[in-house]
């Protein structure tokens, strides 16, 4: 049995040392070096080359080095059988909370005016909203939305999450279904999503449901760019309708130099780096997926391939 990483576009050294470090003597390897593949049973992905793991024909688990999953479930030749694992960390739930709440208090205290204004050397006061004034609306009440609904609720802000089943949370309003996704985007001053992106969700973020939000609103994306159809938010700015936004992934990464969200004025943007895992904190959780493999018990934080997430 033995361990390989499959990346592209992050690096693959810091999870292969802390595998080492915690667990000396383990047999990690890193694809294409990869000596035997019928040896391998469990893989560490983060957007492998697709089709890849059919030329492992032992492979029994799959775990994505991130939250999401959407990188591994979009290959069409993943094999029948294996389980798809995800990360579920303390560190990264916190940090993505912090995250949105950096941004929330950034756009409602306007410091981004204060930025330019000390450019101009312009000593000018503006007003500012209180946090009992401003309702937020989470999309996605999973690990990463409900931690930050939460924290959002402790600094004052009015709070609601949207999700796919209904969820009871104190002191946070919630909605659920289709059904009920009006009336919660009718309510919502600033926008977050953190819905893990499926066939249901992508696409989301459109002008349908932009127009929905009340006139002003404030965007925040840190779920995937994907979710987002990028003219239809540069028309709602553009149109007053939506008052800025703050997107943290996108639809290609990096973000190619030429796309207009970099100039954009209304456009905070930040490259991926809401909430990133730090292999040393996670690397525990995949070890325990690696030995209950190994003795035929039930794994941890498996994802269902049909819900996509
Ligand atoms: P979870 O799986 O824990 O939560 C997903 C939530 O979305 C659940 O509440 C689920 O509803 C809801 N949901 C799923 N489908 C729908 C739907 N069709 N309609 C309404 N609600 C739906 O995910 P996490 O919170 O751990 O992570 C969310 C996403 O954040 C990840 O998938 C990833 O894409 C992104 N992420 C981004 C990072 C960054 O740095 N920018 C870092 C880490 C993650 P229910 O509860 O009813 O099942
Ligand atoms: C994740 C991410 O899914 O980094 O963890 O986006």
């Amino acid at each position: 049995m033995s361990i390989t990483i499959f990346s592209q576009g992050r690096s693959t050294y810091r999870w292969a040392e802390a595998l080492r470090e915690r667990r000396p003597g383990l047999e990690v390897y890193t694809y294409p070096d990869t000596p035997a593949p019928e040896e391998v049973t469990f893989a560490l992905a983060w957007n492998h080359p697709l089709g890849v793991f059919t030329n492992f024909p032992n492979l029994k688990c799959i775990a994505s080095t991130g939250a999401g999953v959407d990188h591994i479930l979009r290959d069409p030749d993943l094999p029948e059988g294996v389980q798809i694992t995800r990360i579920v960390d303390e560190n990264l739930t916190q940090d993505m909370a912090q995250f949105v709440c950096a941004q929330v208090l950034n756009h409602v205290r306007g410091l981004h005016a204060y930025k330019e204004a000390q450019q101009q050397r312009n000593w000018k006061q503006h007003s500012y909203l209180r946090t009992e004034n401003v309702v937020i609306g989470v999309m996605g009440m999973g690990v990463l939305g409900s931690h930050t609904a939460q924290l959002l609720h402790k600094l004052g802000f009015k709070v609601h999450g949207w999700s796919r089943t209904p969820k009871l949370m104190e002191g946070v309003g919630t909605y659920a279904g289709e059904e009920e996704l009006d009336t919660f985007l009718a309510k919502s001053d600033i926008l977050i999503c953190l819905l893990p992106l499926t066939k249901q969700t992508a696409d989301i973020l459109n002008k349908d449901t932009f127009s929905k939000l009340p006139k002003g609103a404030y965007v925040i994306n840190v779920a995937r760019g994907e979710h987002l159809v990028d003219q239809d938010l540069l028309d709602m700015l553009d149109s007053g309708h939506l008052s800025g936004a703050s997107l943290d992934v996108f639809r290609e990464e990096p973000l190619p130099a030429e796309h207009p969200f970099w100039g954009h004025p209304r456009i905070n943007l930040t490259p991926h780096i809401a909430s990133i895992t730090n292999p040393a904190s996670a690397v525990s959780q995949l070890l325990e997926n690696y030995d209950r493999l190994r003795h035929g018990e039930p794994l941890q934080h498996v994802v269902s391939q049909a819900k996509g997430y």
